[in-house]
């Protein structure tokens, strides 16, 4: 009796004291550039969690991961259109607020948009969210568009005469249907929803006569390429562009990175973290997201990976010229012409499969 009162009373201890959380580890499954350097090693050092971290730079790869089963993971962060069809599919379990009490911290407007994924924000909490439009070298597209050429449609990408004046220096694409087709679909005038076939073989047939011009379909390299000055032009999401700007100032190499959101719209989309239902490590999975939603941690990630994040605590922390930006907080006109996705139904999904394959290889 004395020793298991002794056992009960050390368990109890070492819970309280972080001792029993020395032992464990999160397995976290987040897309690539997409969290300050810093924030791993400071989380280890707080809560005595190990992390294993793992990149993917597409909503394909990782549902592939978690429907395949036992992924292993405790944290991911799928897109809203994609969680709330994973919710649907029963693969994430409910968020335990009680282990969350940086839940407080978080912007109610952001989470209540972010609860038309997932009713009453029971499953995921909005890690980053931003938008897709075009990054470009200026100097590179003034010096073939023109000097008074001005960069604000999505006719720079999806015009084929603008398109093959820029062929040259590289356009890369992102390799995702779920970007292209409905900004394909916006330019021509139509729903970027649009699931109607009619609908979607006009877009493809009009990227049929830009395919020429693009140099590559591919979801993160971009960054670089666009920094280093391999490539001129790429449909990208908001701050890897501007991640690209950074690093290519920070090079001195004089290659300038702009970002802009069509004047036509874009997506807005929210990426969320999530618990799989048979997450190895839950508790750690809570203390890991909580840890993400402190007020400092959060404003350090979006002050390196220029992504708005939705701890509202955190905006005192938040660099000016990053709060003051535009292009990663859009104003409200702009904002005005912005879609956001929803899951597709099988049908739509299998025909957009077979769209997208005949965009990315051209037959
Ligand atoms: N490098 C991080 C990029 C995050 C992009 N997530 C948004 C996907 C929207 N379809």
């Amino acid at each position: 009796m004395r020793t298991m009162l002794t056992t009960t009373a050390l368990v109890a201890l070492a819970s309280t004291t972080g001792l029993a959380q020395a032992q464990q580890v999160v397995n976290v499954y987040n897309w690539s550039d997409y969290i300050a350097e810093e924030t791993l090693e400071q989380f280890t050092a707080e809560t005595g969690i190990t992390v294993n971290y793992d990149v993917y730079d597409s909503n394909d790869t990782l549902e592939a991961r978690m429907l395949g089963g036992s992924s292993g993971f405790d944290v991911v962060v799928p897109t809203g259109n994609y969680l709330q069809r994973q919710i649907a599919a029963g693969i994430y379990q409910p968020l335990n607020r009680e282990l969350l009490p940086n839940w407080s911290n978080l912007d109610e407007h952001l989470m209540g948009l972010a609860s038309s994924f997932d009713e009453g924000n029971e499953h995921a909490v909005v890690y980053m969210w931003g938008t897709t439009g075009i990054g470009y070298n200026t100097a590179a597209v003034a010096e073939r568009l023109g000097e008074d050429y001005v960069v604000d449609s999505w006719s720079l990408v999806f015009d084929p005469e603008i398109a093959s004046q820029l062929a040259d220096c590289g356009i890369a694409f992102l390799d995702d249907h779920t970007e292209i087709l409905p900004a394909a679909l916006r330019y021509l005038g139509l729903d970027p929803l649009s699931t109607d076939e009619a609908d979607l073989e006009q877009a493809v047939a009009m990227l049929d006569t830009i395919r020429p011009s693009l140099r590559y379909f591919h979801s993160s390299q971009y960054i670089s390429d666009l920094a280093n000055g391999e490539i001129c032009v790429a449909v990208g999401w908001s701050g890897d562009v501007l991640q690209a700007a950074a690093r290519a100032e920070e090079a001195g190499t004089g290659v300038e990175v702009a970002y802009v959101i069509p004047k036509e719209g874009a997506n807005l989309w929210f990426d969320m973290m999530a618990i799989p239902a048979d997450a190895p490590n839950p508790e750690a999975a809570h203390a890991f997201i909580n840890f993400m939603m402190d007020a400092h941690v959060a404003a350090a990630n979006t002050n390196y990976v220029a992504y708005p994040n939705a701890v509202a605590a955190s905006n005192e922390f938040i660099d000016e010229e990053v709060l003051n930006d535009p292009t990663i907080y859009p104003p409200a006109e702009t904002q005005a012409n912005f879609w956001t996705l929803r899951p597709h139904d099988s049908r739509t999904d299998r025909l957009i499969t077979r769209l997208w394959t005949r965009v990315r290889t051209g037959q």
